[in-house]
């Protein structure tokens, strides 16, 4: 079981000293939230903050890319990442959405797709040939700290019948704590994504946390 830390969620105040106890954890990969205002009714993580993350670990990022028509910004991320990293582009937000994660796969990243609450497996059937992860996203993309909502469970459960035969892996975004991670990895969701709910602002050692997660 893969996690992640939803940088978004954490204290902007000290954020070198955050990044360091992140990357002593076993935390797994640093997601990154980028939020345009137009896509999402939000602003996040900018470019610059991905790449002093970028350049303070060692381990993979996941840049998740809540923008407008990705296809025009693209390289600017591409530019400052690791082979290896992985992006998720929202094929809600693109005309063309395969031309984009040609760009992504070309400069040797993992693609992915991350879909909202309201988008149906359906749509995105024939991009699940080529991407290597999906991140389902278990609140509208915006904010940390919402409620879960619980329609998004069928479409988990059939992703899952689908990953197999097509190879891909599946994310969870959104809302997930103790609870989600103990009904969804038994059943194959390989990741999660750890904000508000479970990892940041509790006062504790982020290392605690991580020990009391299955791994
Ligand atoms: C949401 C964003 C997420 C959140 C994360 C927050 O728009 O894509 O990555 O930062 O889900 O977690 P939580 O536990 O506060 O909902
Ligand atoms: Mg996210």
């Amino acid at each position: 079981i893969e996690y992640c830390a939803s940088m978004m969620c954490a204290d902007y105040a000290c954020l070198r000293d955050e990044v360091e106890a992140l990357e002593k954890s076993d935390i797994d990969s640093f997601h990154i939230d980028i939020m345009d205002g137009r896509f999402v009714p939000n602003f996040a993580m900018s470019l610059n903050d991905m790449a002093y993350i970028a350049s303070a670990t060692k381990k993979p990022l996941d840049v998740h890319l809540m923008v407008e028509h990705p296809v025009n910004t693209v390289d600017l991320f591409l530019r400052k990442l690791r082979p290896g990293d992985t992006v998720y582009m929202h094929p809600e937000a693109e005309y063309h959405p395969s031309t984009t994660l040609q760009k992504i796969i070309d400069a040797g990243m993992v693609p992915g797709i991350a879909i909202n609450p309201g988008t149906s497996v359906a749509t995105v059937m024939e991009m699940l040939v080529i991407v290597k992860k999906v991140l389902v996203m278990a609140v509208n993309p915006g904010n940390a700290g919402q409620m879960f909502l619980p329609y998004v469970s069928k479409k988990v459960k059939r992703l899952l019948k689908l990953k197999e035969e097509y190879k891909f892996k599946i994310y969870w975004d959104g809302s997930c704590g103790m609870d989600k991670i103990n009904t969804y990895a038994p059943q194959g969701v390989d990741g999660f994504i750890l904000g508000t709910t479970i990892l940041f602002g509790k006062g504790r050692p982020y290392g605690d946390i991580l020990a009391e997660l299955p791994r």
